[in-house]
Formats: structure tokens, C-alpha cells, sequence
């Protein structure tokens, strides 16, 4: 009997332990890639390729990638790396209501308007080769991952993640 009631009770610590160490089953990951096509690259004025200006996206010369568009809600872990040869690049999050939403801009410094468009992130200024990772507790709707380094969000350095 006191063998039986010993191994119920490892039994039980052993499942126990499964259910409640490391993290939640329901933690989503997304891998992001900063790049750019490389040489090169007039950032001085804008190309007009901001998320809701309709321009043309086959002359973007700097993108976001995610190896996953829609995720579910909840913790957040973004794993960001800056695949460029040559170029700082950063990685913000926000909240957006649609993908047809123009962002604040400040045109003077070629960037989104940090003051009236508050992020909820940011991986910072990566050096290229580098990665970093960001982890947000995520209400479903729609975020845009964008590049604030001067010229790069127009450059059309953004993407659109959905969180379901
Ligand atoms: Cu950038």
C-alpha cells in the first residue's frame, strides 16, 4: 500500500510539473526580418510608400517580413533580426484600426510622428546582422511593424500583423 500511494504521488508531482513549468502553450512567436535591397539608397526625401498611401510596393527598397501574418492573442514574442549588410534598422509596434490608416508624419525628419502616434514597443536600432527580441500582450485586431530610421517607413520598410 505505501508503495502504491508513493508512486501515485510522483505520479502526480511528475504531471503537475508538465502542466505548470515553462511557458504558456499559448505564447505565439513571430520571427521578423528587417531588410533592404542593399547599395546604394536615397533616403533624404520621401518615396510616398507609408501602410494607406496606395503607392506602388514593387519600388519599396526596405521591408518587414513575418514568417507568420496572424497570431493568436495574448503574449507576443517578437524575435527580430536586421538581415542588412549595411543599414541600422528598428522594428515598432502600434495598434492600427484598418490597413488604410495614414500615420502621423513629420515631414521635416522623414519619420512617423512619434509624439501623436504612440507605440506600444520597440526592438531599437539595430546594427545589421543583430537580433533582438520584444514580448507585448497582444488584444486581437490589427498592429503595423514598421522602421522609424529617417526615410524608412516610406521606403516602405512596414508590414501588417493580424492578431486573431
Ligand atoms: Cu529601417
Amino acid at each position: 500500500m505505501i508503495q502504491s500511494s508513493f508512486i501515485k504521488l510522483v505520479a502526480t508531482t511528475i504531471l503537475t510539473t508538465a502542466i505548470f513549468a515553462g511557458p504558456s502553450l499559448a505564447d505565439s512567436v513571430v520571427k521578423v526580418t528587417l531588410t533592404d535591397k542593399g547599395g546604394t539608397m536615397d533616403m533624404s526625401k520621401s518615396m510616398g510608400l507609408g501602410m494607406g498611401m496606395k503607392g506602388d510596393m514593387m519600388k519599396s527598397v526596405m521591408g518587414i517580413t513575418i514568417n507568420n501574418k496572424s497570431v493568436l492573442h495574448g503574449k507576443v514574442k517578437f524575435n527580430v533580426t536586421n538581415s542588412s549588410t549595411n543599414v541600422i534598422h528598428e522594428m515598432l509596434v502600434a495598434a492600427i484600426a484598418d490597413v488604410n490608416v495614414v500615420l502621423p508624419y513629420n515631414a521635416t525628419e522623414n519619420r512617423v510622428d512619434e509624439e501623436a502616434y504612440k507605440d506600444l514597443g520597440e526592438v531599437s536600432e539595430l546594427d545589421p546582422g543583430k537580433s533582438g527580441s520584444l514580448t507585448l500582450n497582444l488584444k486581437p485586431g490589427k498592429y503595423i511593424l514598421f522602421c522609424n530610421v529617417p526615410g524608412h517607413f516610406m521606403a516602405g520598410m512596414w508590414t501588417v500583423l493580424d492578431v486573431r
